[in-house]
Order: C-alpha cells, then sequence, then structure tokens
C-alpha cells in the first residue's frame, strides 16, 4: 500500500511504532523496521548517552529506515536532537511540546522530522516551521494525552495542512487502520499493540495486564498538574486519583509518579506501577511478533478498503 508517508520513509507499510518511553528501545524498533514498518526509539526521559547508544545497535540490526522519538520534556532535549543530527537518524518524531527551535538542525542533517500533535494549532505551526509530515494523536493513546478525539483531530487536521497526515490514538487493527484512511490519514501510529510484541522487552506482567484489559480498563491521571496521562487502572492510579481529588499538592502527586513507569516495565510492578496504555488495549488479544502484528493489520485493511 503505496501513500506519501510510505514514500517519504521508504518503507512498506504504513504502519508507525509509536516512541514509547522504557519500551521503544532497539529491540523493538528493529523488529518493526524488518517487518516493513517504521521502528522509533523512545527517547523518553534517558539520557543522551543512551540514545546515542540505542542508535548504534539498532543501525546493526537493520538496513530498512527506523526513527527517533524526543520527548521535549526531558531535561537532555538539546543534547539528544544533536545526537539525532549527528547520527543522522531517517526520521525523528517528537512529543510533549514544541519542536520548534530544533528543525532546522534536523533538516540540514537530513532527517525527515514528523511532530506528534494534539491539536489543529500545533499542526499548522509544525507545517510553518518545515515539517514534513504531522502525527495526530487523540486522546484514546496511552501516556501523555491532548483532549481531542482521534476521530475529530484526523480529519481536522487533515483539512488544515497540505503536509502528510498520521493518525495515533485507539487503533490496534485493520479497522483502526482503515478508518484512519477515510479521515485522511496517509498512515498509523500504534502503540499499545507493539508493547504487547514478542520482541518488546517489556515485563510479562505489563503485557499481561494490556492483554487482560477491557474497554474501560483505562485512566487519566494527572488532569490537575496539567500533565494527563492514561495508565491502566490499578492500586496506584487509585491512590493518585483520590489524592488529587483532595487537593494534593505537584510535589506530592509527582512523588507518586516519579521513576513509576520504570517500576512498571523493567520491574514488573503493575500494582505500584504506571502501566501506560491506550484505550485499544481491550482489543489487543495475544502476543505475536512484529511481522504478524503488521500483516494482520495490512491484511484486515485490505479486506475493508478493497485493495
Ligand atoms: O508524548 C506523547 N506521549 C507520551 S510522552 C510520555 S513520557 C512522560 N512521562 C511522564 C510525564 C510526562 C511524559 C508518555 N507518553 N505523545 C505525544 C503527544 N504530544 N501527545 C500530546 C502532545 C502534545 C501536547 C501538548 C504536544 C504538544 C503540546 O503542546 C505544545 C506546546 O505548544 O507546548
Amino acid at each position: 500500500m503505496k501513500t506519501r508517508i510510505t514514500e517519504l520513509l521508504g518503507i512498506r507499510y504504513p504502519v508507525i511504532q509509536g516512541g514509547m518511553a522504557w519500551v521503544a528501545t532497539h529491540e523493538l524498533a528493529s523488529a518493526v523496521s524488518n517487518a516493513g514498518g517504521l521502528g522509533i526509539i523512545g527517547a523518553g526521559g534517558a539520557p543522551a548517552a543512551w540514545v546515542r547508544e540505542q542508535i548504534q545497535k539498532a543501525k546493526q540490526e537493520t538496513n530498512q529506515p527506523f526513527g527517533v522519538n524526543l520527548m521535549l520534556m526531558n531535561p537532555e532535549a538539546d543534547a539528544i536532537a544533536e545526537v539525532i543530527a549527528e547520527e543522522k537518524v531517517r526520521v525523528v518524531t517528537t512529543g510533549a511540546g514544541n519542536p520548534a527551535k530544533y528543525i532546522s538542525m534536523w533538516k540540514e542533517a537530513g532527517v525527515k522530522v514528523i511532530p506528534v500533535v494534539a491539536s489543529v494549532a500545533l499542526a499548522k505551526l509544525m507545517e510553518r516551521g518545515g515539517a514534513d509530515a504531522v502525527v495526530a494523536e487523540g486522546t484514546e493513546s496511552g501516556g501523555h494525552i491532548g483532549a481531542q478525539t482521534t476521530m475529530t483531530l484526523v480529519p481536522q487536521v487533515a483539512d488544515a495542512v497540505s503536509i502528510p497526515v498520521i493518525a495515533a490514538g485507539g487503533i490496534a487493527d485493520g479497522r483502526g487502520f482503515a478508518a484512519a484512511m477515510m479521515l485522511g490519514a496517509e498512515a498509523v501510529q500504534m502503540g499499545t499493540r507493539f508493547v504487547v510484541a514478542k520482541e518488546s522487552i517489556v515485563h510479562a506482567n505489563y503485557k499481561e495486564k494490556i492483554l487482560k484489559a477491557k474497554d474501560i480498563d483505562s485512566e487519566v491521571t494527572g488532569r490537575s498538574t496539567g500533565h494527563p496521562i492514561r495508565v491502566l487502572r490499578n492500586k496506584m492510579t487509585r491512590e493518585y486519583l483520590k489524592k488529587e481529588e483532595e487537593g494534593a499538592t505537584l510535589e506530592e502527586l509527582e512523588q507518586m509518579t516519579l521513576g513509576a513507569l520504570r517500576r512498571a516495565v523493567v520491574e514488573g510492578d503493575v500494582v505500584y506501577g504506571s502501566v501506560m496504555a491506550g484505550q485499544s488495549a481491550g482489543l489487543v488479544k495475544k502476543e505475536e511478533t512484529c511481522a504478524e502484528i503488521i500483516e494482520d493489520v495490512m491484511q484486515g485493511a485490505r479486506k475493508l478498503l478493497g485493495e
């Protein structure tokens, strides 16, 4: 299936793996790229030296294009932005902020720039700033989220910009892929389904929590702090939401979430850890290889789109 995104990135299938903190390591990224999608290394809150190491490992594991996601709240964001340019990574996606100040440096290094946006305003700003495409990410996503749904955001962004749009948030199978195309997207980004991939290094407890999740099992913490984060419900979220309702201070709340994602992903603490996942968790039924996931999504989509 050819779109402007497959052409821009030199990939076989218009399927991009989300750049998830702690989860999207070189193992997952190279597996997705080798399967014909675009794998992405998630810098999350990691130091620049770790990101460089991950890039170098991925280069050894795949000849296909892959990307890096720069989470803009990372204290080492400036240094990581430079690593991405120095290593001439094929594509960078950004999250949780406005990457305008890095775009010209990346373009000069030949890096394709794809900011993740949660609003039409930021999409337009990014197009004017020289972005090659945008990911329009709806509130169904896991992790740090905006307020608009994928169903309403994607067509509004597609109407507002001429660069290609990638849909994200709530997409986990061929039906979601086909729907995204109908809304004006030219590729999809999936996170939650790839968390459960065989090649994903996340703890078995985390994968099991996603596989067991039902439609209503995600919750949003941090609405009051201005950093809304979608996670699967557990003891931590119940205590957090109670504290939030009681008007706890920012410091108290941040203390509860500090290191919580690492605890869940690496240590498998799905009781007090932060199990970030999207609303599509209820659609994810089994652990499969990245190649099987992409094949399933594309086969389902082809049937619906008649291609
Ligand atoms: O970035 C994400 N999702 C993430 S980042 C992350 S790591 C983290 N951990 C703890 C606390 C905070 C983050 C986990 N999940 N998705 C992309 C995304 N970006 N969604 C929404 C946005 C966004 C929101 C507001 C982008 C820009 C923005 O405002 C831009 C501005 O003008 O500042």
